[in-house]
């Protein structure tokens, strides 16, 4: 383990190291991409530097790309791989039932259609990411540039008329300019500080014109390791 964690950065990092212990060789493996999937990434790499793992990784953003070039993972692309063994990425928020709130990082759309084109997604998080219900995470909602701002507004009247966004909830930009994703979409967060029935939230979102993506994930995770400061962790 490297020295000097700070808390934070040690659950991540324990997180990650008992998650790659899912990983065979031989694999196909979907690599997150956010700070927790970054130690994944790193543990990967030491192990097919000093192990001989033989992987090949499919990466959810250029900048997990980036990293597993650096530490001497082969990079395949999705279409290459053609499906997964095993994803491992982080989350923002996962709840009972591990559905999650993904897409903090901007990076929802090739995670979301990477953990499903795999035989198990396993997300790696610290314990302050779990709730018992989702939403106080604003929901990332990949729109294409194309007229985004009447997305917007389209997005918030539907809600609204859902009497969802009525709990002062508001659906706006994460600064002044969207972040523009690697397909040049935009990100929408959607401050709806509580999301009742995610599962339905995802479907409406899904429907409207000039939305690609949004950041739930139901049904898609099968694991999640939770790391603590203390060095522990724990499967659910
Ligand atoms: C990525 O990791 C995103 O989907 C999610 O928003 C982020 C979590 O980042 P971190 O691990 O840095 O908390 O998978």
């Amino acid at each position: 383990m490297p020295t000097e964690l700070s808390p934070i950065d040690k659950a991540k990092f324990v997180a990650a190291k008992k998650a790659v212990e899912y990983v065979e060789d031989g694999m196909r493996v979907g690599l997150g991409t956010g700070s927790t999937a970054a130690w994944m990434v790193r543990c990967l790499g030491e192990m097919v530097r000093e192990e001989g793992l033989r992987i090949r990784g499919v990466p959810t953003s250029t900048r997990t790309a980036e990293l597993a070039r650096d530490v001497g993972i082969e990079v395949v692309s999705l279409d290459q791989a053609k499906w997964l063994d095993i994803t491992i990425d982080g989350a923002d928020e996962f709840d009972a039932e591990l559905n999650l709130i993904k897409g903090g990082g901007g990076a929802l759309l090739q995670e979301k259609i990477v953990a499903t084109a795999s035989d198990q997604m396993i997300v790696i998080t610290d314990a302050s990411k779990e709730v018992d219900t989702l939403g106080a995470f604003p929901l990332p909602v990949e729109v294409i540039p194309f007229g985004w701002q009447t997305t917007q507004a389209l997005i918030e009247e539907t809600l609204a008329a859902m009497d969802v966004m009525g709990r002062s909830a508001s659906l706006r930009m994460n600064g002044e300019r969207p972040f523009v994703t690697d397909e040049g979409n935009h990100i929408l967060d959607l401050h709806l500080k509580r999301i009742g029935n995610p599962r339905q939230m995802a479907m409406i979102l899904n429907q409207m014109p000039g939305v690609v993506e949004n950041g739930l994930f139901i049904d898609i995770c099968d694991t999640v390791v939770i790391g603590y400061g203390d060095g522990k962790t724990q499967v659910r």
